[in-house]
């Protein structure tokens, strides 16, 4: 099957034009590929001098830099080359145009190399998404937990917890041939199910990570909430430094959620300008107060955002604060401190209330603060999560419910046997390997009773 596959190239640096760009080849024709362009093999993983030419016209392309590194220790596990060249548009694609017309060469698809990789072995599910992770990776914190998926953490727990469960299923298997002999197949079946037991709380304080480890990845969700013309979007303005919401003195500017990406000490937040919540007969408003009081109700921490200068006592104004998730904080910011007829001072006024003025930024250090620390307790106070995404969060949490189905009818071998299969298969599913031989091999090996 290897052998009839395509040997798939492509631009592995970014766009040009760059100093360097890094053209990759995989597959059984690498080599042919590179000597064709080079004239010669590079020594295995050493990088070496060459001069690219046109195969046909015999022309020279550039000079670079060459490496080779023969399957299988290479990163798709293929024959790999690679080329860095010079980082020019007409020499990327006066090399792209000699590899498309060699016998065997297609230009990769997105994620191919480590697509294959993922098929030969190199790397399981969750370290393939730990990868694409780290390349998106915008903070240091984003980074760390993209590394620590990439080192398999998460995978190699996965693997090891699933060969638990193949034992546990081979000993339930073992207790139903020796159902005609009570205490044998009680014995085996309670071992089973004590294995069983372990395996339910390790996944469950795995997973109890998962909401956070889920919002590394995504970011901290801070929605701006708050009346029309209280200066949400100067503050979204302010804390962003940038003009990236329209600002103006007419109450009902802002209709969409406005988003921008802050790194506050390694931490993401994504933070949220909405439209002004109020009743209203336009219907374009009326959308954005609906998907205002949606995203606020979704998010992690919301900024509820007053007038200091309306005469309305300020407490009245949190009624109108959207219902928050659950766990969700609510913060009154007092705005428009500068303005207001007897003087305010800014900054942290208590827990959860601040006075501040978007437009001059008095306070801002302190909500920043705040805002800074908050994101720090809400990663930082426990051990780093391993699950990080929803499909492993629905994979663990189908491995942790048919193991509490498997615990609750341990005395019917048979249906307990079939629940620790499943489980194992939801593990399976999480490192992208389902394989029933192993459960066999498992039975065979641990358990010769000679039938
Ligand atoms: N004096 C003073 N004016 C402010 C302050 N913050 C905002 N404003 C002014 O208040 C008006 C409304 O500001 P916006 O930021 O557009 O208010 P908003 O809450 O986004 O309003 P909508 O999008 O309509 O809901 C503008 O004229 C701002 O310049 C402040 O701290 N002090
Ligand atoms: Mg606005």
């Amino acid at each position: 099957m290897a052998s009839d596959r395509k040997t798939i190239f492509a631009l592995s640096s970014g766009r040009p034009p760059a100093a360097i760009a890094v053209v990759r080849i995989s597959g059984p024709r690498a080599s042919d590929a590179l000597r064709a362009l080079t004239g010669k093999l590079p020594t295995p993983r050493l990088g070496t001098f060459v001069r690219i030419r046109d195969p046909q016209t015999g022309d020279l392309i550039d000079e670079a830099l060459a490496l080779y590194f023969p399957a299988p220790a290479s990163e798709t596990g293929e024959d790999v080359a690679e080329l860095q060249v010079h980082g020019g548009r007409a020499v990327v694609s006066a090399i792209y145009d000699t590899l498309v017309r060699m016998d065997g060469l297609r230009l990769a698809e997105p994620g191919e190399f480590t697509r294959r990789a993922f098929e030969n072995g190199k790397l399981d599910l969750t370290r393939v998404e730990g990868l694409a992770d780290l390349i998106f990776a915008d903070t240091q914190a984003q980074r760390r937990q993209a590394m620590r998926q990439l080192q398999g953490l998460l995978g190699n727990r996965a693997e090891e917890w699933r060969a638990r469960l193949i034992e546990a299923q081979a000993l339930a298997e073992a207790g139903i041939d020796f159902s005609d002999e009570a205490d044998v197949a009680s014995d085996v079946t309670q071992r089973a199910l004590a294995l069983a037991r372990d395996l339910e709380r390790d996944i469950a304080a795995t997973l109890s990570g998962a909401a956070r480890g889920e919002r590394l990845r995504e970011g901290l969700v801070v929605a701006i909430a708050g009346a029309p013309n209280a200066g949400k979007s100067t503050l979204l303005n302010r804390i962003a430094r940038r003009e990236a919401a329209i600002v103006s003195p007419y109450a009902g500017t802002t209709r969409d959620v406005i988003e921008v990406h802050l790194d506050l000490d390694g931490w993401p937040v994504t933070l949220l300008d909405t439209a002004g919540i109020r009743d209203t007969d336009d219907p374009v408003e009326r959308e954005g107060v609906l998907r205002a009081k949606a995203r606020a109700a979704a998010a992690d921490l919301v900024l509820w955002i007053e007038d200091a200068m309306e005469d309305a006592p300020a407490a009245a104004g949190m009624s109108g604060v959207p219902g928050a998730r659950e766990g969700a904080q609510v913060w009154r910011l007092r705005n428009k401190i500068d303005a207001t007829r007897a003087a305010m001072p800014a900054g942290r006024v208590s827990e959860a209330t601040f006075a501040v003025s978007a437009k001059t930024g008095a306070g801002m250090d302190a909500l920043l603060g705040a805002l800074t620390a908050h994101a720090a307790s809400f990663f930082g106070s426990a051990e780093p999560a391993l699950v990080t995404r929803e499909r492993q969060r629905r994979t663990l949490q189908e491995a942790a419910e048919a193991l509490a189905r498997a615990i609750a009818v341990a005395s019917r071998e048979d249906i307990f046997a079939e629940e620790l299969r499943l489980a194992a298969r939801a593990l399976g599913r999480l490192t992208g390997r389902v394989d029933v031989e192993d459960i066999l091999d498992a039975i065979f090996r641990d358990f010769c009773i000679g039938k």
